[in-house]
Formats: C-alpha cells, structure tokens, sequence
C-alpha cells in the first residue's frame, strides 16, 4: 500500500478512498470585522495559510480526488443556534448580529462565504454546519459513505477548535484522518501546538499529521 511521510508513523493511504476536508475558511474567521475578530482575535494569522490551503487543494483537484468544503453557519431565524452558544463570552458582535460584512456567522452573507482564494469550484460538496464538529447536525457521513470515503486529510481553522473537533468526530466514525500541518491554523500558536501533538499522541490516537509537500507528492501519484 502506498504511504504518505506522517508523524507518529507512515499514513498507509489508498487515494481511491481519500478525500481533502476544508474546514471554515471563511471571511468571518480571516477578516477584520468578522467573528473571530469580534472576539479579540488577531486573524492576520489565519490569512497567512492561504497559500498552503490553496495548493493543498489544488493537489486534489489535479489528482481528481474530492475536496469537501466546510462553514461554520446558522440559519438567518437562529433557530440552530443554542442560545449558550450565542450568549458565550463577551464578543463585540454576537453570532446574528449585523456586522461590516453582513451578519455574523449566518448562512448567506457576505462574512460567512469561504475566502475568494479558496472558493468551492461547482459540483465540489460544501457542508454547512451550525457546530464546532462537521458531522453533527449535517449530511457529512451520508455524503463520505456515498463516495466511498475512508481516509480524511484536514485542513483549515482553528486548528484546536472545529478543525480537532471534526477529526475526533471522523476518527470516532472510523475514518483514518491527516492533518496538514502549515495548512491549518489557530489564533494561538501554543494551541496549534498543542493540538497537532495531541492528535499523532499514542500512536496517532485522533490521526495522522503530515508536511503539505509531502502529502502533495504523494497524491501526485494518485
Ligand atoms: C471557532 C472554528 N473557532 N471554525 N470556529 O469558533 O474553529
């Protein structure tokens, strides 16, 4: 079986069953006046991945495998939105409210699109989620099973937040997960950390993580 170059060990891939997930590389969480800067944040950070996102994604592409797009979003009436989820902290703008790019984390406006770098191409999945996790509370396992997906290779943001949460919810479900090392990224340096060691911990008890060039070269091969 092919490999891809991981830590803790080699990932044994089969490219028939691997798909890339994108996970909320959108406006709210890159931008000024969005909601992670709504909640202090420095997004600058976030923006500086792009280029990795990017050619990650594009890798795909070339190699005709799947790239699924996630955002995390609610419904303009709010009526997937938990209030302890709306009332948490002490935000500048909460999630619904009317910010510089529309409102806040809610399907359909102009902050919660994916960043125009990285804009779903047509016929790619893109996943609307109203959690930190990409499986609940949407049709994500229905559409892997439907590919035929098995292994998962993670990219996007935050890295310890809905990036881990969705791969502890694949790992669960039995998926194999990679995570792209520079291709994701937190508001925290010392949480990115953290969670990329937290992931290959025990052998690789969440999953995989992986140099981009390296999972690129290996899909080149695809
Ligand atoms: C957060 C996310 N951090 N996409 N969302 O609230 O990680």
């Amino acid at each position: 079986m092919a490999e891809i170059k991981a830590e803790p060990f080699a990932f044994p891939v089969n490219h028939d069953q691997l798909a890339l997930v994108v996970i909320d590389m959108q406006r709210d969480f890159a931008e000024p006046g969005g909601f992670g800067a709504s909640l202090g944040n420095d997004v600058s950070r976030i923006t500086r991945i792009v280029p990795d996102v990017k050619r990650l994604i594009q890798g795909f592409r070339n190699a005709g495998l799947p790239v699924i797009h996630t955002m995390e979003c609610h419904r303009p009436d709010l009526s997937d939105l938990p209030p302890a989820k709306r009332d948490r902290g002490n935000p500048t703008l909460r999630i619904g409210d009317e910010g510089p790019m529309g409102r806040i984390l809610i399907s359909g406006e102009p902050g919660t699109a994916i960043l125009p770098e990285l804009a779903p191409l047509k016929g790619e999945v893109v996943i609307e989620k109203p959690g930190k996790g990409a499986f609940y509370a949407t049709e994500l396992g229905e559409v892997l099973q439907d590919k035929g997906i098995k292994q998962l290779v993670f990219a996007g943001v935050t890295t310890e937040v809905c990036v881990q949460t969705t791969m502890r919810e694949a790992n669960d479900r039995g998926y194999e997960c990679l995570l792209a090392e520079e291709a994701t990224e937190s508001y925290f340096p010392e949480f990115k950390a953290a969670a990329i060691a937290m992931i290959r911990a025990q052998g690789a008890i969440v999953g995989w993580t992986a140099r981009v060039d390296d999972i690129l070269e290996s899909i080149a091969h695809a």
